[in-house]
């Protein structure tokens, strides 16, 4: 039993051609983190998920109605023709063995009710924030701070939106000291991966944290 513990530790790197994750003990196994990304009607959301995604996304889109207009707030976002209905889901390979499981969140109050679903288990999230309509990830916000779910801010740098530091939305968000801020563009695949790492650097740092808070 001990000399099969030693021989999986001496070759740890093996594992990160591993399939699966339930590797014995010293092994590291391959990672899977779950990741939502969450903010207001038509931040983007989508757009990221599908900007960083190495599969085919899955997208519930539906087509904005005449009869939603009294509920759907287009202003700001008058291209828009289409909305989340359920969720996006996505994957990326951050680094060999550690990927992130996506899931966008639908950014209408109407779908609020699934949130709570795709918040289970998730590590962390990152709030997509639009400057022109920053009330709008408010809810976001709020949602993961009472949760102590990790996120990051990433403000999507819309085009002819007037752009502010990080500090800046950070005071106008009233963010908790330390959660970071990002400036992004939604539509590009290594912009929004940037945001990812940021994400995953700062819930690890959370976690951790954490962890030795519970035990000292
Ligand atoms: N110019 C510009 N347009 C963007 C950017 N990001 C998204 N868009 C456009 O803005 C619109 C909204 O994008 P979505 O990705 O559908 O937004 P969403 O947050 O998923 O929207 P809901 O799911 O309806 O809440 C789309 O028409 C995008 O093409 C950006 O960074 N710059
Ligand atoms: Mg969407």
């Amino acid at each position: 039993m001990i000399s099969e513990h030693r021989e999986y530790s001496e070759h740890p790197q093996q594992s990160e051609h591993h399939g699966h994750s339930d590797a014995p003990d010293g092994e590291t196994a391959p990672l899977a983190l779950k990741i939502l990304v969450a903010g207001g009607f038509g931040v983007g959301k989508t757009t990221l998920v599908g900007a960083v995604s190495e599969i085919k996304p899955l997208r519930t889109e539906e087509l904005l109605s005449e009869v939603g207009q009294s509920v759907d707030d287009t202003g700001g976002v008058d291209q828009k023709v289409t909305t989340t209905v359920a969720m996006d889901f996505g994957r990326i390979t951050i680094r060999s063995g550690l990927s992130l499981y996506l899931f966008g969140t639908p950014g209408q109050d109407r779908f609020w009710f699934l949130w709570d679903e795709l918040a289970q288990g998730a590590l962390g999230a990152v709030v997509l924030a639009d400057t022109r309509r920053l009330d709008d990830c408010f809810p976001a916000v709020d949602y993961f701070e009472h949760r102590h779910i990790p996120f990051v801010v990433a403000v999507n740098c819309f085009t002819g939106a007037r752009r502010y530091t990080d500090e800046e939305v950070s005071r106008a968000l009233d963010l908790d000291p330390g959660t970071p801020v990002v400036l992004c563009d939604a539509r590009d695949r290594a912009s929004g991966k940037e945001v990812l790492i940021r994400l995953v650097e700062y819930a690890g740092r959370m976690h951790t944290a954490r962890l030795l808070d519970s035990v000292g």
